[in-house]
Order: structure tokens, then C-alpha cells, then sequence
């Protein structure tokens, strides 16, 4: 049988690349790490769990897709083939086995076939595996703190810098992190709750007070990332942006040395009331 397109279907066809077009040409201009304007899609990934989480959102499109026209197609089939008109004398069927037992069945394979991949993700998210360093973020109202307990004790405050850009995702002071390196990030709440979220990374988490929480992410390439606080918590929450600085191995190093100086009086801190080390 020859496929022939007609006009219309030509006419879909032209919209699809152009949106396809737009869709990639938009992406080019998006910088990594940080939104994009008219940005529709995922942000680009930058560690193995974001990219995970952009196969899941391709697979369950294609499928969502897949099926909505599958039904489309039933629901045309129905009103062209069974209305009145075509049915002057309407059929009295009212149960077909195997048709009963197919559209339970078929669902529930595809039900299955997501939870498989859903779950491997979610243990990827929430299974931490041998960190390299830990790192601890606490939400405050309305700022981030952030602890480095395995490189010298020090803590500080990020704060949004209205000088920087990008707009309102740019701090005094970033997280920094050295790149390929499994930091776990322990995340809680001071007063109530906020959440730490990083796109780029595929974390998003709640900051409790009186809790723990814990995730973690390998940048891929270096570079500033950018997320926001993903919970509100009152009238600055859309000021409170995270941002993380990921560098070389040296870099950190350095960093790290600066860093232990720079913060070493930390007012807030979480070391600051403890008399000694308790490990
Ligand atoms: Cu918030």
C-alpha cells in the first residue's frame, strides 16, 4: 500500500519541524546550569541522576503519546462506525471476554513497565553512594547556609546578590564542589520549611526543621549552576537562590584553604556552639 500525504498532513508536518527547529535552535542559547527565556524543556543535565531523569520524562513522552492517540483513534473509530446513522438497528452486545481481559491487562503490563524504571530512579536519587565529601545545607529564612564538615568545620551564608547575575540566582557566597566527585548533601530547615533544588543535578529535596535529609550529585563539567529554594517559606522565598560553583580538584583545594580563614569566625554556626569535635 503507498502512503500518500495529503496537503493537511504536509501542513502538520511543516509545524512539527518548525517547532522541532525552535525547540533545538532555543536550546543553544541556553547557558548550562541556569534557566533559559521561553525555555520549555528540561535543563540541560550535568550529573548521572539528572540524566536519568531526562530518559524517564523522553520514555514516559513517547508512551503518553503512544497512547493518547491510540485512544484518539478508538473515540474516532466509535463515532464514525457506531452512531445512529450508521446503526439504524443498534446492536445488543454487551460483554466480549477477550476484549475485557486485554484492556485490563495491557494497562496493567504498562503500569508495570513504568514502575520499573520509576523506581530504579528513585533508589538512584535517595541511595547515596560512598560520598567523596559532605556537604550540609541549611534553609533559613531567607538564605541558605552551608557546612563543609570534612573540610575544616567551617560554615557560611549565601545570600542573593542583587549586583550579580543571573538575576535573582546570583549569591555572595556559592557552594563550591570539585567536579566527578560524589558529594552528599545533607539538607534541614532552621526555622521552617524550605527545599533544596538544582535542576542541572536532578535534586530536589526538603529542608525540615528537626530533620535530616539527604541526597546527592556528581557534576559532570564545571561551571555555575543554579536552583531554588522548592518550598514556600514565607515573603523573601523567591530570594533565596542556591548556587554551586563546581571546579577542578586544585581549585577546590585552594578554595578549601581560603575558605577555612574567610569563615573561620562563622557567628551562625553550627561548630560555632560545640566546645570540640564530637566524633
Ligand atoms: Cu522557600
Amino acid at each position: 500500500m503507498k502512503m500518500s500525504m495529503g496537503p493537511v498532513g504536509r501542513h502538520l508536518l511543516g509545524l512539527a519541524v518548525a517547532g522541532l527547529t525552535l525547540a533545538t535552535g532555543g536550546a543553544a542559547f541556553a547557558e548550562l546550569g541556569q534557566p533559559a527565556a521561553w525555555e520549555w524543556t528540561l535543563q540541560q543535565s550535568a550529573s548521572p541522576v539528572m540524566d536519568n531523569i531526562v530518559w524517564f520524562h523522553n520514555f514516559l513522552f513517547v508512551l503518553i503519546t503512544l497512547i493518547t492517540l491510540f485512544v484518539l483513534a478508538l473515540l474516532v473509530i466509535v463515532v464514525v462506525k457506531f452512531n445512529a446513522r450508521a446503526n439504524p438497528v443498534p446492536s445488543r452486545t454487551t460483554h466480549n471476554t477477550l476484549i475485557e481481559v486485554a484492556w485490563t491487562l495491557v494497562p496493567v503490563l504498562i503500569l508495570v513497565g513504568i514502575s520499573v524504571p520509576s523506581f530504579r530512579l528513585l533508589f538512584l536519587e535517595l541511595d547515596v553512594p560512598k560520598a567523596d565529601l559532605t556537604i550540609k545545607a541549611t534553609g533559613k529564612q531567607w538564605y541558605w547556609s552551608y557546612a563543609y564538615p570534612d573540610n575544616g568545620k567551617f560554615e557560611f551564608d549565601s545570600l542573593m546578590a542583587q549586583d550579580k547575575q543571573p538575576r535573582l540566582l546570583g549569591v555572595d557566597n556559592e557552594m563550591v564542589v570539585p567536579v566527578n566527585k560524589v558529594v552528599r548533601v545533607q539538607v534541614t530547615g532552621a526555622d521552617v520549611i524550605h527545599a533544596f533544588a538544582l535542576p542541572a543535578f536532578g535534586v530536589k529535596i526538603d529542608a525540615i526543621p528537626g530533620r535530616l535529609n539527604e541526597t546527592w550529585f556528581k557534576a559532570t563539567t564545571t561551571g555555575m549552576f543554579y536552583g531554588q529554594c522548592s518550598e514556600l517559606c514565607g515573603k523573601d522565598h523567591a530570594f533565596m537562590p542556591i548556587a554551586i560553583r563546581v571546579v577542578n580538584d586544585q581549585e577546590f583545594a585552594s578554595w578549601v584553604e581560603t575558605a577555612k580563614k574567610k569563615y573561620a569566625s562563622g557567628g551562625t554556626s553550627t561548630y560555632a556552639s560545640t566546645a570540640g569535635p564530637t566524633q
